[in-house]
């Protein structure tokens, strides 16, 4: 074999071996192998991750930041260290800028609460897509709800793809905040941040990035990005639940107020008043979830050992198989059909309700999605209740897609 040839094999993905690394693969499900096509909700470990929270539980655990102890010193340093890993992967300029939190979700919420809340007035607007999550719309309207400022929509076109013209003339001077998704949950469409930021910047406009189902597709660089806030959970990228990240620019987030109270975020507290802590602790009240941080440090390492480059290319690979082998069933329809997408594929079939075919391919051993993912005003768009979704992942493979497209096959059988 010539070097070249060499070389090209090394750079293969070898998703055998990285299946091999995810133990929940030895199990079966209904008696079949394991299809697992349901990453976007939540992606599963690495035994690298499960092997970290482990050896924190068994030889490390203290509370952190609290104790003169060997122990809790000890439990800091991991936790400080899961810090600067996610530093490191968001290319983020300090640890001041990474705030750890439960989720997406509370990452979120605390934007809304500690960053919206006290600059919005009445009259003015926060910018949205379309595309959001429930988790980028609600808080929102919780924080307009109390404020008297207005929520502001930017619509998408049939192929699910962000309308930038219309997006671009909503924002006014009215508008505070642009907050969208990176990329959507229920279409797979990676939306253009990069230009979305420029125009929300142009106008002086601060922008949060929803990065929940971009991470684990590629990572996220926020210097290149030059978002002002983002967010992401640990458990979709092969990370633990309960854990999630904010990055937020330091001069944005020294103005803001804490949003929660309690210990850890103070440096002192009397009856007459109390002085809040430095960041990033400032937003991290109570004793945190110390073994999930070092979970989703040791998740990105495992990501990071493989390539994102390379996952991302190994997903589009399996994306584009997938696209094409479904369109070949009968009543098929594909759900989102972005230019740019992310490995993950909507979906309905004439005569089968999403729900029922959830039910058939799980006896199959595939686990898919189905329902309105949290996004109801995108099925709303296209005048649907719910799709079947498919999503991919490192572990994923051309076999995975075969045992979809028979279990498909199945489904018509019973319901043909
Ligand atoms: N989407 C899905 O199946 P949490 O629950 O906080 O980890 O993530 C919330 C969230 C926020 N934004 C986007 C774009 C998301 O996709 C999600 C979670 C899952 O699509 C569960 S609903």
């Amino acid at each position: 074999m010539t070097a070249t040839a060499l070389a090209g094999r090394a750079r293969r993905y070898d998703s055998a071996r990285v299946r091999a690394d995810f133990p929940i693969f030895e199990r079966q499900v209904n008696g079949r192998p394991l299809t697992y096509l349901d990453s976007a909700a939540s992606a599963q470990r690495p035994r690298a991750v499960i092997a970290a929270v482990d050896h924190y539980e068994t030889h490390l655990h203290a509370n952190v930041h609290r104790g003169v102890h060997a122990l809790s010193q000890e439990a800091t340093a991991a936790y400080e260290g899961a810090r600067e890993r996610v530093r490191r992967f968001l290319n983020a300029r300090s640890t001041k800028e990474i705030i750890f939190t439960r989720g997406t979700t509370e990452a979120i919420n605390l934007v809304a609460n500690a960053f919206a809340r006290p600059r919005l007035g009445s009259g003015d607007e926060i910018v949205l897509t379309r595309l959001e999550h429930h988790a980028n719309i609600v808080p929102w309207q919780m924080a307009a709800a109390a404020t008297g400022a207005t929520l502001r929509v930017a619509p998408i076109d049939e192929r699910g793809e962000l309308r930038f013209d219309e997006f671009s003339a909503l924002l006014t001077p009215r508008t505070r905040l642009v907050a969208t998704a990176h990329v959507s949950n229920a279409l797979g469409t990676v939306l253009p941040v990069a230009r979305i930021v420029a125009a929300a910047h142009a106008r002086g406009i601060p922008v949060l990035l929803d990065g929940a189902q971009a991470v684990p597709h590629g990572g996220a660089d926020v210097q290149a990005l030059g978002c002002d806030f983002y967010a992401f959970s640990g458990h979709k990228i092969y990370g633990p639940t309960g854990i999630g990240v904010l990055y937020g620019r330091e001069a944005l987030l020294r103005e803001m107020p804490p949003w929660q109270g309690g210990g850890d975020m103070i440096l002192s507290v009397s009856f007459e008043g109390t002085t809040y802590n430095d960041l990033p602790w400032k937003f991290e009240a109570g004793t945190p979830n110390i073994s999930g941080a070092i979970g989703l440090a040791a998740a990105i390492e495992y990501l990071d050992s493989i390539g994102p480059a390379a996952v991302r290319a190994h997903e589009q690979q399996l994306l584009a198989t997938a696209t094409a082998a479904l369109q070949q069933l009968p009543g098929l329809r594909v759900i989102g059909t972005a230019a740019e997408k992310a490995a993950v594929l909507s979906f309905t079939i004439d005569g089968i309700h999403p729900h029922d075919l959830g039910t058939i391919l799980d006896h199959e051993g595939v686990a898919i999605r189905t329902g309105h993912h949290c996004a109801m005003p995108v099925m709303d768009f296209f005048g649907l209740a719910a799709t079947a979704r498919a999503s991919f992942g490192c572990y994923n493979d051309l076999t995975d897609i075969d045992r979809l497209v028979a279990a498909l096959h199945k489904a018509h059988e019973v319901f043909g």
